[in-house]
């Protein structure tokens, strides 16, 4: 559970650090089904696609993104890192956050790939009540090099700002620089929690180590059910929405 000083950080900020949210032995388990994610054990049909926009369907992708992977595999949606993540987004936010949806991003060794800088609520149809916040947990230890989070502090506060679609489909993007942002360099097994309006990036992976995440996005349970009510559901095309 998190400190006082932790949730007015986060408030404040737009971003929180949270070292050890599962074991070694736990992240062993989801880089296991990582694996059969990736291998196509577990069937991503209609849900992977390259967040780069740089490849062509069938090749290899600069940064593999499967969309909501506990539809695929419903037990992770028990998973205790959707269990702990969930606890402390309701310390976050309040005691009405649900999940909305989990993903797994991948950038292989050497794709040298970077996720632009953008907010997450550019990706989101416009909502009444605009609280949310994903936590990106590390399955790999993570540093600039291999594509660590960056977060520009209290961007939470400032306005949405203008994005544009990257590559054929790919990533959205705005303008922001890594000098006026933190990152945050984390071991496998520790993640960051950051708002839907914090402007964050992270950088390709240019190391021949692994860089797996598995992300989890939490918003209040009204605000899902307006979602799903108007068709939007985190899967198909990503596009500028607002
Ligand atoms: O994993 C990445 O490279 C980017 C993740 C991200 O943008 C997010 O979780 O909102």
């Amino acid at each position: 559970m998190l400190s006082s000083e932790q949730i007015s950080f986060f408030a404040q900020e737009g971003y929180l650090i949270v070292d050890d949210l599962i074991t070694s032995e736990e992240v062993d388990y989801f880089r296991q089904v990582y694996e059969d994610f990736l291998s196509g054990k577990i069937s991503t049909s209609g849900h992977r696609s390259d967040l780069s926009g740089q490849t062509e369907e069938g090749e290899q992708e600069k940064i593999v993104q499967i969309m909501r992977p506990s539809l695929l595999y419903p037990v992770l949606a028990q998973s205790v890192v959707h269990q702990r993540a969930s606890a402390i987004a309701r310390q976050l936010l309040g005691s009405d956050m649900e999940l909305d949806f989990d993903m797994l991003i991948d950038k292989p060794p050497h794709t040298n790939a970077p996720t632009p800088w953008h907010q997450d609520e550019a990706y989101w149809i416009d909502m009444e009540d605009k609280r949310a916040v994903s936590c990106w947990l590390a399955l790999d230890d993570v540093v600039k090099e291999n594509g660590c989070m960056w977060f520009v502090p209290r961007s939470n506060h400032q306005a949405l700002r203008s994005h544009q679609q990257t590559g054929k489909g790919g990533a959205l993007q705005c303008v922001a620089e890594e000098s006026e942002a933190v990152a945050a360099e984390i071991s496998a097994g520790s993640c960051t929690f950051h708002a839907g309006r914090t402007v964050h990036y992270a950088r390709g992976n240019e190391t021949d180590r692994r860089r797996r995440a598995l992300i989890t996005n939490f918003r209040p349970q009204a605000m899902i059910a307006y979602e799903r009510a108007q068709g939007f559901d985190h899967l198909g095309d990503r596009e500028v929405r607002q």
